[in-house]
């Protein structure tokens, strides 16, 4: 009885290595790998790289190209289907993604009168959630989760990012905005982006590209810290914005243009089709505008959207 149960077990078992073999003669007819497609990568997703996506690049993503990808944020500042942390110009609306150039920086975001000027998204602020490295100087200044409140009824305040080296040559800044109340007692009430500093004469004279709601004026301006009102500016040059439209819920944009030599523009426009270009030459900024870029209001309120630096 026990012989037979011993003959019996090993007849299964070569019974059992007899199916075994079979499946592995089967994986190994056709393509040189243990899978089942007809590639010799080891995956199964039927192309010739060695990752789980299906094109034929080595990365893990599923475009086509080589190059190093981004990681999306979820957030998508301009709405253009584009994540912010892979979009070439984060606050342009270009789902094209156009880059002429193909310097990664998009087609939208160029100084558009000269080419090869600027190649890089330095800094990108979405203010969502909320800025950090940022001090405030006057005013009042509150995060709304996609943007950064400032409020300043009767007085003025700066709001600006410290720690980061921008400029060193030829530059742009940006700010997005939109006013939050109506027309303001005070005048001349004034929204600025600051992106230099100047030491003159004992004074500190902050940079700004600025726009005056009451006049309707785009100035490129210097801002003496050391004077407390009622006159703080030096206007260096002023022009009419065209900027008559609706105050609230219409998106603005103040964009500074800095050569690296001697070419400074201030560039104004809003969602309506408005814009004006205020242009000094002559002018020779500090190389450098680290710790002084930012946000500047005069009697105003204020949601600021973004801030960017291109280099
Ligand atoms: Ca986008
Ligand atoms: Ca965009
Ligand atoms: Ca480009
Ligand atoms: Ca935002």
């Amino acid at each position: 009885m026990v012989r037979l149960m011993t003959y019996a077990f090993f007849v299964l078992l070569l019974a059992g290595c007899s199916v075994i073999t079979n499946v592995d003669e089967l994986k190994i007819t056709g393509a040189g790998d243990s899978d089942i497609d007809s590639d010799t990568d080891g995956d199964t997703d039927g192309d010739t790289d060695s990752d789980s996506d299906s094109d034929s690049d080595s990365d893990s993503d599923t475009d086509s190209d080589t190059d190093t990808e981004c990681v999306g944020n979820g957030h998508d500042e301009d709405g253009d289907g584009v994540d912010d942390n892979c979009d070439n110009c984060p606050t342009y609306p270009n789902t094209s993604q156009a880059d002429s150039d193909g310097d990664d920086m998009g087609d939208a975001c160029e100084a558009s009168w000269s080419t090869g000027m600027l190649n890089e998204i330095a800094f990108f602020e979405s203010f969502h959630p909320g800025p950090s490295g940022w001090t405030s100087d006057g005013a009042s200044w509150t995060s709304t989760g996609d943007a950064v409140n400032g409020s300043a009824a009767t007085t003025e305040g700066r709001y600006y990012n410290t720690g980061n080296s921008w400029g060193g040559g030829a530059f742009s800044a940006e700010v997005v905005f939109h006013y939050t109340g109506p027309e303001p007692a005070y005048d001349p009430s004034s929204t600025s982006i600051l992106f230099s500093v100047q030491e003159d004469g004992g004074d500190t004279w902050w940079w700004a590209c600025t726009l005056i709601w009451n006049t309707g004026y785009l100035t490129v301006d210097r801002y003496d810290e050391n004077v407390v009102g009622p006159w703080p500016y030096d206007i260096v040059e002023s022009v009419a914005s065209g900027d008559d439209g609706p105050r609230e819920g219409v998106w603005r944009r103040i964009r500074v243009f800095y050569d690296g030599a001697d070419d400074l523009r201030c560039y104004f426009s809003n969602e309506i089709g408005d814009n004006a270009t205020a242009y000094v030459g002559g002018v020779e900024l500090w190389s450098d505008m680290s710790g002084y870029g930012g946000l500047w209001i005069m009697g105003e309120d204020v949601d600021f959207e973004s801030f960017v630096v291109y280099e």
